[in-house]
Order: structure tokens, then C-alpha cells, then sequence
């Protein structure tokens, strides 16, 4: 899709930059590394697969609005994430559940998953040539009512949740093995205390417990990394969570697992922005959950603001984008659901881009020489250059709509698909 008004644009932002000695051709190309693993739950709003209208319960998290259109089945979930990439430049992964195996009429507990359930999936990676994560799902079930799992005092139900989780490496290391590329096995629980716990210490040592005997078998990492994601605290856990950042860094660490850092995890100043540095000097990859925090809701849509800037910024300062495992975690039911990827995908990708084009030589020799306001100026500066033509012109030769044009899209979507369901 040639576009000359795109193409002039681009040009005159290319010389913009090369006044500050920044590449667009090169940082356009660089974003061939910002690969995005979309989450497949904002398609149904973390319903999933195992009988029919199954719905998001308890666990700390919430899906509010009932906008029409919801994925009700894999073709679904296949078909909405397909128009998504369709209108995405660069390349994606698609992150899945366990509850979206393909289970056929019959239900299939947690405990007895196994890859045969996910067979349909790898075959549409293939087809698509992609990569697949995948995440145990420790909530949304009778077993997790109580509001604890790998952390249970019960031992039946921690035997059980172990169960789960150990099946989910397994089958994360199929996926990652058939497709060739390593399966990032996230994994994340809700349990807590709505209120003053007094018992923090078993809990946590019952998480440890849980955790070691999860990774006693090891898979090659050519087919499975794992990955352990904090919390702060959730609806129903406000007051403790076991698996906060204090318990999951040090077992990263220790462990030779990945950390995982979702951005709406912390206290509301906290950046993880300012995690990255800190925590790329002592592992060797991280994984990222991109969201939108508002207020006490940590799963908004995200957009382009300060903090995923920052969280971009820190990541190409520190030249790491092959380090960084780029996950997006947001579930909204009241807009359409393909929009909320597309704004959400698109705005990642943007902070990226914008990251690559920031004159960071320049910067750093001000920082060096204690010259701070020219760095305040060069970095206020950079916030008004002609970024929008180098995206447009990126999204055209990677042969997507530009502009405005991709809302005229997801709305003949809903027309013709969406609305039907
Ligand atoms: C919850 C965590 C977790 C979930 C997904 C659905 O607070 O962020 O990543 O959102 O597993
Ligand atoms: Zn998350």
C-alpha cells in the first residue's frame, strides 16, 4: 500500500531527526525485535473454554461491561486475533490460558490438562508462523474459592494446583518444541487476604514449597522458560498476597527463572520503568505484563502514556530489547474488544519506536558531563519531533492502515462479524 502523502511526510520527519543524528531506517528496523505476545483473554473477557458461558471468578481480578461480540469459541478467539495482527505492523506471539484448550463437550479439570488439548493451537501457530506463551490458570475454579492455591493450607487443594501448573510446563514445552521457539510458562496466583493476615509465613513458605517441587523437572530452554509474576494486592486480597514482589524476586533470582513485571503490580508511584536497569544486571531476560493501572483496576486498555514510555525508554537505553519479553495483560468488556487490542498493541509499539528514535548518545554525554538542562531540553524536545509520519510510514511498509484508518476497519469488522455472534 504505497501512500505518497505518507511517504513525503516521512521524509521531511527522516531529515528531522537526522538533524539530531537519529536513524529512522534504522530504529524501523529495530522494531522487528519489539515482538508483542498478545494475551488471548481480552477476546472473551477471561472466559475461556471449559463449558459454555464460563466466566471470570473471584481471584482478585474483574472484567466489567457486556459490550456484544465476545469470542464464544477457539474459531472465535482464532478469527479475532487473526483481524488483529491484520492490523498490526511488526510481529506478535500469541500468550494463552489454560482454561482455552480445545476440551470438545466434555470438561476436563485442571488436573487432567495435557497437550492433546492445545494439538489445534500449535497447528494454527504454525500456520500463522508464530510463537506461542502460555499461563496456568489458578483461578476461576472451585478450588480456588478459598482464595488460596499453590499457597493452601489444604493440602489437597495445593496437590491439586501443583498438578496444574506442573501440566502447564509440560505443555508449554510441546508448544515451545513443535513451534520452535521457547514457550514462556507465566506463572501467576491470586492468592491473599482481604484482611490483616497473621499467618504470612506459612503461606509463603507453602508458595516455596509449592514452587520447587513445580520446577523439579527441568526442560531445555529451547522449549520452556518460566516465569513467576508479583502482585501487590487484588479485589479481595487488599490487605496481603502471598506471591508479592519481595517473595517472587528473590525465587527468581535463586531459581534461574524469569521475573515478570506487570506494570499495574505496584504502588501507584512505583515505576517499573525504573525495575528495568535494576533488574537486567542480575537476570538474563525479563518478561513484561503491559497495563493500564487506574486507580485500584490494574487491567485497563493500554495507551500511550509517561509510564509505558518510561518502562520502553529504560529498555533500549539499556540496548536490552532482546532481553525483554514483551506481554500485554489488560481485559476490558465495555468497547469493542479488537479495538482495545489494536489501541493497546499499537500504543506498546509506539512507546518502542519512539524510544528508538531518541537521540540516546547525545543524552547520556549531557547526563555525563552534569549538564541537566540541556538534557531537560533535548528530552522536551524530543516529546514534539514528527514521530506520527515515521509511524505512519512504518505501519505502511509493513502493509497495515496508517492514521486513523484502522477504526474504519474494526468497525466494518463488527458490522459484518462481531454483531452476528
Ligand atoms: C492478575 C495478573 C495476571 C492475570 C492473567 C489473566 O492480576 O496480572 O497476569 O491478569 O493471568
Ligand atoms: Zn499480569
Amino acid at each position: 500500500m504505497k501512500n505518497e502523502k505518507i511517504e513525503k511526510a516521512y521524509k521531511v520527519a527522516k531529515e528531522k531527526y537526522a538533524e539530531l543524528d537519529i536513524d529512522t531506517d534504522a530504529a524501523i528496523r529495530q522494531m522487528e525485535d519489539a515482538v508483542i505476545s498478545l494475551h488471548c483473554w481480552q477476546t472473551d473477557d477471561v472466559g475461556g473454554f471449559e463449558k459454555p458461558d464460563a466466566a471470570l471468578g473471584g481471584g482478585g481480578i474483574q472484567v466489567t461491561g457486556n459490550y456484544p461480540g465476545k469470542a464464544r469459541n477457539m474459531n472465535d478467539l482464532m478469527q479475532d486475533i487473526e483481524k488483529v495482527m491484520s492490523l498490526l505492523p511488526g510481529k506478535q506471539r500469541l500468550n494463552l490460558h489454560a482454561i482455552y484448550g480445545d476440551f470438545g463437550d466434555k470438561f476436563v479439570d485442571r488436573n487432567e490438562i495435557d497437550a492433546k488439548h492445545y494439538e489445534k493451537w500449535i497447528d494454527w501457530a504454525k500456520k500463522l508462523k508464530t510463537g506461542l506463551d502460555f499461563n496456568p490458570t489458578c483461578f476461576s475454579h472451585p478450588k480456588a474459592d478459598e482464595g488460596y492455591t499453590l499457597s493452601s493450607k489444604n493440602e489437597d487443594t495445593r496437590k491439586f494446583w501443583i498438578e496444574h501448573v506442573k501440566r502447564c510446563r509440560e505443555i508449554g514445552a510441546v508448544m515451545g518444541k513443535e513451534l520452535n521457539t521457547p514457550c514462556i510458562n507465566n506463572i501467576w496466583i491470586p492468592d491473599g487476604s482481604k484482611d490483616t493476615a497473621v499467618d504470612r509465613y506459612t503461606n509463603r513458605s507453602l508458595l516455596k514449597k509449592s514452587l520447587d517441587e513445580i520446577f523439579e523437572t527441568e526442560y531445555p530452554e529451547e522449549y520452556l522458560k518460566d516465569s513467576v509474576e508479583s502482585k501487590l494486592f487484588g479485589i479481595g486480597s487488599e490487605s496481603m498476597v502471598v506471591g508479592s514482589y519481595d517473595f517472587y524476586l528473590p525465587y527468581a533470582l535463586k531459581n534461574n527463572k524469569l521475573i515478570c513485571l506487570d506494570n499495574g503490580h505496584y504502588h501507584p508511584t512505583e515505576q517499573v520503568g525504573d525495575k528495568i536497569s535494576a533488574c537486567l544486571q542480575f537476570f538474563d531476560e525479563i518478561m513484561l505484563h503491559l497495563t493500564r493501572g487506574v486507580r485500584w483496576d490494574s487491567d485497563h486498555v493500554v495507551v500511550l502514556n509517561d509510564e509505558i514510555l518510561h518502562i520502553a525508554q529504560e529498555i533500549i537505553r539499556a540496548n536490552s530489547l532482546k532481553r525483554v519479553n514483551i506481554g500485554l495483560d489488560f481485559f476490558d468488556a465495555s468497547l469493542n474488544r479488537i479495538g482495545a487490542y489494536v489501541v493497546g498493541t499499537r500504543a506498546a509499539q509506539q512507546a518502542f519506536l519512539i524510544s528508538l528514535l531518541e537521540p540516546s548518545d547525545q543524552l547520556k554525554i549531557y547526563e555525563n558531563e552534569n549538564k541537566y538542562f540541556e538534557r531537560l531540553a533535548l528530552l522536551e524536545i524530543m516529546k514534539t519531533m514528527p514521530f506520527g509520519a515515521v509511524w505512519d510510514y512504518y505501519c505502511m511498509v509493513n502493509d497495515v492502515p496508517a492514521g486513523i484508518d484502522y477504526i474504519k476497519e474494526i468497525q466494518t469488522y463488527e458490522r459484518d462479524i462481531l454483531n452476528k455472534r
